[in-house]
């Protein structure tokens, strides 16, 4: 079998990139170890950017979004009984954020590549790739029919944390960069209206607790938790009964119990993995870089790294010019830095560090006080929430630009 783009992993990266290349002309063929129910299924991000939804729009993958999720233009934060609102839309001159599950967007994904007849290898054991320092790579894999071999242009590295992709660039040209925090969140799904209409990050002695939701049927909750504890720990009763105290009384008044018909938790870690290229292999999305969720980051991420790898292949197959893939690495960690940065700030203002100081709690203290009456501090908020834009520096025409 041969291709042009060998894309390893259907989560968001693979698959919104997979798309890419087909509106401009390009085929790939996407390998991914797991089914299409597991992929679907997975509960995580919730919070798109205003650039992911275009992304998604300019795909016209966007029917459901546009009909079913909910447009917020803002958040808001609590600490020690006192509660801010970042207005997105004021500060940020009519920016929001849209709540859609990950779910959704996978789901909006693999219909659309099916409708397509997009090729999606499912159940692929064993994906190695090889000859990535020349211009022939290959990706091997084993399924029910025996081992493949599918031949290549270039292989787009885009399974996750834990892919293997990451590990064909060698040792000595490999940076890593990583923070593991001391804690996880804990979080839930149930079948109830949500606390309140908008999110709600919320810092409490006893830790972090998030108020998030699905629709206005559907919550999602978090809470901080140690990184040893256990779902069997976290009963629903106890669970509703700690988020309620988090979230302090004025909140918890309006939140509806129920079973949590979805209960995991995540340990937190901010991750960067440099460069982002070797030889014909590409990475892009958590096979990069992990953030922390607090910024509600990751997807987000994952869809800013294929925007740019898609451009670049563009350039690369169509008009005959390298440039782009020799640029990638350094465009994307410009901007996956700066996610960074927002994620690992905002995780250090809301959560409570078993190791913190008297000194580092005043510092919370101060910053919270500080974002409450300082227009400025919210702004830089507002615009890190909503997303930044591709490049910033006018060096390169954007995406949108180029569209
Ligand atoms: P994914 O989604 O992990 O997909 C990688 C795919 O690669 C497959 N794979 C392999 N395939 C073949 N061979 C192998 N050897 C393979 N190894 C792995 C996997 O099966 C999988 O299908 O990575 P991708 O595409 O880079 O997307 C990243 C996002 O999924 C992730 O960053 C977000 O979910 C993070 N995240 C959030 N992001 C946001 O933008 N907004 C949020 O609100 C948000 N909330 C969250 C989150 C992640 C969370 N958890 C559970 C980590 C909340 C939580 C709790
Ligand atoms: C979610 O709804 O899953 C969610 C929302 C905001 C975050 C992280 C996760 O920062």
């Amino acid at each position: 079998m041969r291709t042009q783009v060998a894309i390893v992993g259907a989560g968001p990266a693979g698959l919104v990139l997979a798309h890419l290349l087909r509106a401009a002309g390009i085929e790939s063929v996407v390998i991914e170890r797991r089914t299409r129910d597991y992929v679907e299924g997975r509960v995580r991000a919730g919070v798109l950017e205003q650039g992911t939804v275009a992304a998604l729009a300019r795909l016209g993958l966007d029917r459901r979004l546009r009909a079913e999720g909910l447009v917020h233009t803002g958040t808001n934060l609590a600490m020690d009984g006192g509660i801010v609102r970042i207005d997105m839309a004021d500060l940020t001159g009519g920016g929001a954020v849209t709540i859609y599950g990950q779910q959704e967007v996978m789901r909006d994904l693999f219909d659309a590549a099916e409708t397509h007849g997009m090729p999606i290898v499912f159940g692929a054991e064993d994906v190695r790739l090889h000859d990535i320092d020349g211009a022939s790579p290959s990706v091997s894999y084993r399924t029910a029919a025996g081992v493949q071999h599918l031949a290549c242009d270039v292989v787009a590295g885009c399974d996750g944390s834990h892919g293997i992709c990451r590990h064909f660039v060698p040792e000595a040209v490999r940076k890593t960069f990583e923070r593991v925090y001391p804690f996880g969140w804990l979080g839930i799904l149930a079948e109830v209206p949500p606390a309140a209409p908008e999110l709600i990050y919320a810092s409490h002695a006893n830790g972090f607790a998030l108020s998030s939701m699905r629709s206005p049927t559907r919550s999602r909750y978090y809470i901080q938790c140690g990184i040893d504890e256990r779902i069997e720990d976290w009963p629903d009763d106890r669970f509703w009964d700690e988020l309620c105290l988090r979230l302090g009384p004025e909140i918890a008044a309006g939140v509806v119990r129920g079973p949590a018909f979805e209960k995991s938790i995540a340990p937190l870690r901010s991750f960067v993995g440099e460069p982002m290229r070797h030889g014909r292999l590409f990475l892009a999305g958590d096979a990069a870089h992990s953030v922390p969720p607090t910024g509600a980051k990751g997807m987000n991420l994952a869809v800013s790294d294929v925007l740019m790898l898609a451009e670049a292949l563009e350039d690369f197959f169509v008009r005959n010019d390298q440039s782009g893939l020799d640029g990638y690495s350094a465009r994307a960690l410009a901007r996956v830095w700066k996610a960074e940065r927002f994620s690992w700030w905002f995780t250090g203002l809301t959560h409570r560090f078993p190791e913190a100081t008297g000194f580092d709690r005043r510092m919370q203290v101060a910053e919270f006080a500080y974002l409450r009456t300082s227009r400025a501090a919210q702004t830089a908020l507002a615009e890190n929430y909503i997303g930044l834009p591709l490049d910033p520096a006018a060096g390169r025409p954007s995406t949108e630009a180029r569209a």
